[in-house]
């Protein structure tokens, strides 16, 4: 039974690659951060089968700690501070955590793998967010990177290091460059999310308008589920490598309204929208859509969950979740 350590369980990737591991008889083992984590009860209810283990990315001896536990031939280290607007505000810590996290998860590696670095195999969550002001479109895998944000800067420290641990040591790394991917486990601070939960509560009357910042900025959104799938598939390759992981679409966030308000059955959408400064970004990444060749004829992956049926479960997802509540 081959044995997985995934950080970042507690999200909405960790809970889908736990999904996806357990279904093909991996044993699981999960990182969760902080003191009594009320997170905790999710991942037991999602995936009773998951090892809960105790760690912080910025505490390298839990994570040694917790490799010696897990004993993972396969790690995936998706633990990070994701939440790009938060990550101005919060720019040291994000560095900490979201950058050099990853360069401790690459020490624990190693310190638990010893001379036989190749018995494990390690999985990067990078991400399109390294693009940032975008010198090619669609970006690829060879695209310069050019970070927008302090969560862009830090991601791209993790992807090199990545890269020079799999180039300084021989691991067998890969650095999978995921445009974003939203489900309805999505945290509400998205803006997929947050629309989805608005269309939802507007149309039970609950509300009457969403706030929101940038309506033109444009992203490339795929499906969580589909984009788990991928990363499995990095690791299961006999050299570590890099990956851009997208649909090869990409969409406004004004087309993103449009198709949430849509599923709902609510055509006049823009009286309720209201746009406030306080959602704007001191730098936005304008333009994301990526070209995920590479993924499709070396991984043989290709996203199965379109951006319409994705906007739809997310909306209809929440309109049962806001219907119990007020049940
Ligand atoms: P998410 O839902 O925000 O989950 C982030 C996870 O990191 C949570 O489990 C969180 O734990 C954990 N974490 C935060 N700080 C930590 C720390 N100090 N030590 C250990 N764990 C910590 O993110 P996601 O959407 O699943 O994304 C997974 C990864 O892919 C992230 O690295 C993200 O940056 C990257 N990524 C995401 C996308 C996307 O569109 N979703 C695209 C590209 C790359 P708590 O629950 O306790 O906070
Ligand atoms: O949903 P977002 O917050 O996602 P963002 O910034 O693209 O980051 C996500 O995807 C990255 C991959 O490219 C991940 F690495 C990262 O961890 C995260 O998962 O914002 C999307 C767009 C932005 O242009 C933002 O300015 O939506 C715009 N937006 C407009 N109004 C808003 C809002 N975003 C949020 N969160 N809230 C708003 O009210």
């Amino acid at each position: 039974m081959p044995r997985a350590l995934i950080t970042g369980i507690t999200g909405q990737d960790g809970l889908y690659l736990s999904e996806l591991l357990l279904s093909k008889g991996y044993e699981v083992f999960g990182l969760v951060r902080g003191q009594n984590n009320p997170k905790i009860a999710l991942v037991q209810e999602t995936v009773p089968d998951a090892t809960i283990l105790t760690g912080d990315l910025t505490d390298l001896s839990s994570l040694v700690r917790a490799f010696a536990v897990a004993q993972p031939d396969e790690v995936y280290n998706l633990g990070a501070i994701s939440f790009v607007a938060y990550s101005w505000e919060n720019a040291s810590l994000t560095s900490d955590v979201t950058g050099k996290g990853v360069l401790n998860m690459l020490e624990a590696t190693r310190l638990y793998a010893g001379d036989n670095l190749d018995k494990v195999r390690f999985y990067q969550a990078s991400s399109s967010e390294m693009f940032g002001k975008v010198q090619e479109v669609p970006q690829r895998e060879s695209t310069l990177l050019w970070p927008r944000s302090p969560y862009g800067v830090a991601k791209v420290f993790g992807h090199y290091m990545t890269i020079n641990y799999r180039e300084s040591y021989g691991m067998h790394a890969s650095s999978g460059i995921l445009f974003n991917h939203e489900s309805p486990r999505r945290g509400p601070e998205f803006v997929t999310r947050k629309v989805s939960q608005a269309v939802a509560r507007i149309k039970l009357g609950l509300q009457d308008t969403v706030t929101l910042g940038n309506l033109d900025a444009k992203r490339d959104w795929g499906f969580a589920g589909d984009y788990v799938e991928a990363m499995w598939r990095m690791l299961q390759q006999d050299q570590g490598d890099d990956y851009v992981v997208a649909t090869g679409e990409t969409h406004s966030i004004e087309r993103l309204l449009e198709v949430a308000f849509g599923a709902a059955g609510i055509e006049d959408w823009r009286r309720h929208v209201e746009q406030d400064p306080r959602f704007m970004r001191p730098a936005e990444v304008d333009l994301l859509i990526g070209d995920p060749t590479k993924a499709k004829t070396v991984l043989g992956w290709e996203p199965k969950v379109s951006f319409e049926e994705l906007v739809t479960m997310m909306v209809e997802s929440d309109l049962a979740e806001q219907k119990a509540l007020i049940r």
